[in-house]
C-alpha cells in the first residue's frame, strides 16, 4: 500500500513536473547507464560522420557535400541532446566518481559549433558550414591567363619576390573570402544561440571553458603567456624589418610603420621562414642549413617525407604506421578532382584507422608539416585505449603540440644520421639555423593568438559583422604588427581567407602548442640525460623518452591537463620560458643587433 501511494506519487509529480521528475532520475547508476550509452551513440555515428567527412574532404561534389551537411545535422543534434542531459546530474556531482563527472562535463563543453534545439536549425547550420569550407577549399585564382588553385597560391606567396606580383596574389586570393560573409553572419547567429542554450554567454565563452580552469582566468593566461615571449616576436619583427627595408626600400617597406602582410612569404604572414634568404640578419656570416634544397638535391618524394616522419617515431618505440594508412591516406593532391588541400590528420574509426589528408609538395614546410599530421596520429592510436569520450586531448593545444615537438629534434646532427647532410655543420651555424626556427616558431606567436582574440570579439558582439574586418586588421596591426599592402575595401572579409575560419577549427589550440611544444622538448631533452644547450638536443632514437611521452599520450583526456603536464614535465603551468631558453643565443644576438634600431610599429 506504502509503496504503490509513493509510486502515484512520483507518477503525479512527473506529469505535473517532467523537469523534476528527471532529476528524480539522477542517480549515480543512470549516470553510469546514460554515459554508456551516450559514448555508443556518439562512437556509431561519430564513425559515420568520418567517413563522410572524409569522402566530402576528398572528394567535393555535390552528392558528398550534401551528405556531410546532413550527417553533421545529426551529429550536432545528438550532441547538443547529450549535452542538455549531462546537464541533469550537475545536482549529484558530489556522488559521482570523477571519471563519470569529467565525461559529463565534456559531454557538456566539447561541441565546437553548437545548434540550438529549435527544428531545422542544425541541418541549416550544417548546411552553411559544409559550405563555408567547400568556398574555401575550391578557390583559385587568375593570375597572367592560369588559374590556380588554393595551394599553389600558397607556393607563390612562398617563392615571390616582386612586391607587385606578391600584392595581386595576395589580393586575388582575398576576393574568395568576400562572399563567405553572409553565411558568416548566419552561422554566428545560430551557433552562438546553440550556446546559450547550453547555459553560455556565447560561443566563445563556451569555446574557452574547455580548459579545466574558468574561462575568464583562461583569457588572462594566454595573455600572460605572450607576455613572456613577445620580447622574442619584438626583436625577430625589428630585425626582419630591417632587412626587409634593405630588399625593397623606403618606399616599400617605410621603417616607421607596421610591416606588409605580403611581404612575409606567406598567404598570411603567419610564419615568415620561407624569405629566410632575404631577411637573414647581415651580421650573421654563417650558413644556416637550407632545408629545401637538401630535400629537393636528395630526391625526397612526398612519400619518402612521410616515411623519414614515420621513422622517427618508430625510433623513439612507437609502433609502425598500419598497412591502411598507406592504402587511405591522401598524402598529394589527385590531379583530377577538388578536394581540401589544408593538411589534417584523421582516425576514422576511433581506433586504427588513421590517416593523414594532405596535398605534400618536397619543401620544408611540408617536411614540418607531415611530422605535425603524424604527431596527431599517433596520439589518436596512443589513446585508443581510453574510453570514447577520452579518446582526445585534455587541453587542445597538446595535440597541435606532438609532431611539432618532434620536429625540434630535426636538428643537423639528426639529418645528418638520416642521410641528407653530409657533414653537421659547426657551432657557428646556431645563430643562422635559430633565426630560421625562429622565422616560424616566434613570427608565428601573435598570429596563433589573434585568430580567436577576433572570434570571441565577434562571438560576444563586441565585434559587429560592419565593423569585422577593420577589427581584423586592428588585431593584426596591435599583435603582429603588420599591414594590408593597400586599403581593404569596404565587402573584403579577409579572415575568411584563412582555412580555419570558414572551416570552424579553433586556433588558440596553435598558440598553445607553440608553448607548450618547447615545454614537452625540454622535459624529453632533461629525460634523455642532455646536458648541452637546449637547441642543439635531438632526442632521435631514444625509446625512454618515448615510453615516458607514451605514457602521458595514452591517458588522452581522462585527466586535466595539469595532471599530465605535470606527469611529463614536473610542472602544472604551462609555461614560456623553455622557448625564451631556446631561442637564447638569437635573443642576445637580436639585442644587440637591434640596440639603435627603430623598433616596434
Ligand atoms: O592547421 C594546421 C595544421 C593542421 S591541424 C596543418 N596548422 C596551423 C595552420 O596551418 O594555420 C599547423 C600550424 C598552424
Ligand atoms: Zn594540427
Amino acid at each position: 500500500m506504502h509503496k504503490k501511494l509513493l509510486s502515484a506519487l512520483l507518477v503525479g509529480t512527473a506529469i505535473l513536473m517532467p523537469l523534476d521528475a528527471s532529476a528524480q532520475r539522477a542517480t549515480k547508476a543512470n549516470a553510469e547507464k546514460f554515459l554508456s550509452e551516450a559514448e555508443e551513440r556518439l562512437s556509431e555515428i561519430g564513425e559515420e560522420a568520418s567517413r563522410i567527412a572524409w569522402l566530402r574532404a576528398t572528394y567535393i561534389n555535390y552528392d558528398s557535400s550534401w551528405l556531410e551537411a546532413k550527417i553533421s545535422a545529426e551529429y550536432t543534434e545528438l550532441a547538443v541532446e547529450l549535452a542538455n542531459e549531462a546537464s541533469r546530474y550537475d545536482r549529484i556531482r558530489g556522488k559521482l566518481t570523477p571519471q563519470q563527472v569529467r565525461k559529463l562535463d565534456i559531454l557538456k563543453q566539447s561541441i565546437t559549433l553548437p545548434a540550438p534545439t529549435t527544428d531545422g536549425a542544425a541541418a541549416r547550420l550544417a548546411e552553411i558550414t559544409t559550405r563555408l569550407d567547400n568556398t574555401y577549399a575550391t578557390g583559385t585564382i587568375e593570375l597572367d591567363g592560369e588559374t590556380i588553385p588554393q595551394n599553389r597560391t600558397e607556393t607563390l606567396m612562398r617563392e615571390l619576390k616582386d612586391p607587385a606580383k606578391l600584392e595581386e596574389v595576395w589580393t586575388k586570393w582575398r576576393e574568395n573570402s568576400k562572399p563567405m560573409k553572409d553565411d558568416y553572419i548566419a552561422m554566428v547567429d545560430i551557433a552562438n544561440e546553440g550556446a546559450r542554450e547550453l547555459g553560455y554567454s556565447d560561443l566563445g565563452q563556451m569555446w574557452r571553458s574547455n580548459y579545466d580552469m574558468d574561462p575568464d582566468a583562461f583569457a588572462e593566461e594566454v595573455d600572460r603567456l605572450w607576455g613572456q615571449v613577445k620580447p622574442l616576436y619584438d626583436n625577430v619583427h625589428c630585425a626582419v624589418k630591417y632587412e626587409l627595408n634593405e630588399a625593397y626600400g623606403d618606399d616599400v617597406v617605410p621603417l616607421d610603420q607596421p610591416i606588409r602582410a605580403d611581404l612575409l612569404g606567406n598567404m598570411w604572414a603567419q610564419q615568415w621562414g620561407s624569405i629566410y634568404d632575404l631577411v637573414k640578419p647581415s651580421g650573421i656570416e654563417a650558413e644556416g642549413v637550407d632545408l629545401d634544397k637538401l630535400l629537393q638535391e636528395a630526391d625526397y618524394t612526398p612519400l619518402k617525407i612521410v616515411e623519414t616522419a614515420e621513422e622517427f617515431f618508430t625510433s623513439l618505440g612507437f609502433d609502425e604506421l598500419p598497412e591502411t594508412f598507406w592504402e587511405r591516406s591522401q598524402i598529394t593532391k589527385p590531379a583530377d578532382r577538388d578536394v581540401v588541400c589544408h593538411a589534417s590528420a584523421w582516425n576514422l574509426d576511433d581506433v586504427d584507422d588513421i590517416r593523414i589528408k594532405m596535398c605534400t609538395e618536397v619543401n620544408a614546410d611540408d617536411f614540418q608539416t607531415v611530422h605535425h599530421e603524424l604527431g596527431h596520429n599517433i596520439y589518436q592510436r596512443a589513446y585508443n585505449i581510453q574510453d570514447p569520450l577520452f579518446r582526445n586531448d585534455p587541453n587542445d593545444g597538446f595535440h597541435e603540440a606532438i609532431g611539432d615537438m618532434v620536429a625540434l629534434s630535426i636538428t643537423p646532427a639528426y639529418l645528418q644520421q638520416i642521410g641528407l647532410l653530409d657533414e653537421a655543420p659547426s657551432d657557428d651555424a646556431d645563430l643562422p639555423i635559430l633565426m630560421q626556427k625562429a622565422l616560424d616558431g616566434v613570427a608565428f606567436l601573435p598570429f596563433g593568438l589573434l585568430v580567436d582574440k577576433w572570434r570571441w570579439q565577434v562571438f560576444s558582439g563586441e565585434l559587429q559583422p560592419d565593423e569585422w574586418n577593420e577589427g581584423w586588421w586592428a588585431l593584426r596591426e596591435e599583435y603582429q604588427g603588420i599591414r594590408p599592402p593597400a586599403e581593404r575595401p569596404a565587402d573584403a572579409f579577409d579572415p575568411g581567407a584563412k582555412y580555419h575560419i570558414p572551416g570552424n577549427t579553433p586556433y588558440m589550440r596553435y598558440f598553445l602548442a607553440r608553448i607548450l611544444q618547447f615545454q614537452f622538448y625540454k622535459a624529453a631533452c632533461e629525460q634523455s640525460g642532455w646536458e648541452g644547450p637546449l637547441h642543439r638536443c635531438s632526442f632521435y632514437g631514444n625509446e625512454e623518452v618515448g615510453t615516458r611521452f607514451n605514457a602521458m599520450l595514452e591517458k588522452g583526456n581522462s585527466q586535466a591537463w595539469q595532471d599530465s603536464l605535470e606527469e611529463f614535465t614536473g610542472t602544472r603551468d604551462m609555461d614560456g620560458s623553455a622557448m625564451v631558453e631556446y631561442f637564447r643565443p638569437l635573443m642576445d644576438y637580436l639585442d644587440e643587433a637591434n640596440k639603435d634600431r627603430n623598433c616596434g610599429w
